[in-house]
């Protein structure tokens, strides 16, 4: 029987342009890993190039926010570094034209002649443009003390925030889950972690979530 809960069946997106990163805690790591694994898989599935998709790290969900933010803002800084040094190039190619050596000629009958290969524009390796999309990754495990309320609420609304002031969507992937048993099910590890192993990972969500919205954002400029 169809549930009603959830996002029903994945949109199908192109996600071959898009850049993800995961930035995910560290903390209640079994889980984590499936659900990392289960957010690429599903980018993977849209159609992300692995190599767009960078993971960063960091001890607890407590650190997600802050983690999510700078990593975004030194995407951009690599970036504009990536677009100068490309811009060095054009302006190469520029003084290349001034000195007779463009990279069409004409001749003297003004047919268009093939000129010599345009120079290689160099990207800084995986940085050619800003995030897309960032999910973030946590699992918050309720004890006795009031620590899961405070950290559920202060990653909560530091992640919106991060999201609303830099216009980067931040996909949600806190688990704030009352015993490792939802955890590992909403991991897909419920019952084991090997073939045993049902459940909703929820991370496919996550992934295709950031997808989406990594290609709906560009449209949305
Ligand atoms: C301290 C703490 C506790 C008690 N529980 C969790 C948890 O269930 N999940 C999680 O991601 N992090 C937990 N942390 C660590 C905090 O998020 C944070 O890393 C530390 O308080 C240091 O800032």
């Amino acid at each position: 029987m169809a549930t009603l809960k959830g996002p029903g069946a994945p949109q199908k997106h192109d996600g071959s342009g898009l850049r993800v990163a995961i930035v995910h805690a560290r903390w209640n790591n079994t889980i984590i890993d499936a659900l990392v694994s289960g957010a690429k898989k599903a980018m993977l599935g849209q159609g992300v190039k692995e190599e767009n998709i960078v993971v960063e790290s960091v001890p607890g969900s407590y650190e997600l926010p802050l983690a999510v933010q700078r990593v975004y803002a030194a995407s951009q800084i690599q970036s504009t570094a990536s677009a100068v040094a490309g811009g060095m190039g054009s302006l190469a190619s520029g003084i290349g034209d001034l000195l007779g050596g463009s990279n069409s000629t004409t001749d003297l009958q003004g047919s268009l002649q093939p000129g010599p290969p345009e120079p290689e524009k160099k990207d800084v390796k995986g940085l050619r443009h800003t995030f897309d999309a960032i999910i973030a990754i946590g699992v918050l495990i309720k004890g006795e003390s009031m620590h899961f309320e405070y950290i559920a609420d202060a990653v909560s609304h530091g992640l919106m925030r991060v999201q609303l002031d830099t216009g980067v969507p931040v996909i949600f992937g806190l688990l704030t889950v009352l015993n490792e048993g939802q955890g590992l099910a909403r991991a897909g590890l419920e019952g084991g972690t090997g073939k045993e192993a049902k459940g909703h990972n929820h991370g496919e969500d996550w992934g295709n979530a950031a997808v989406e919205l990594g290609v709906k954002r560009k449209g949305w400029g």
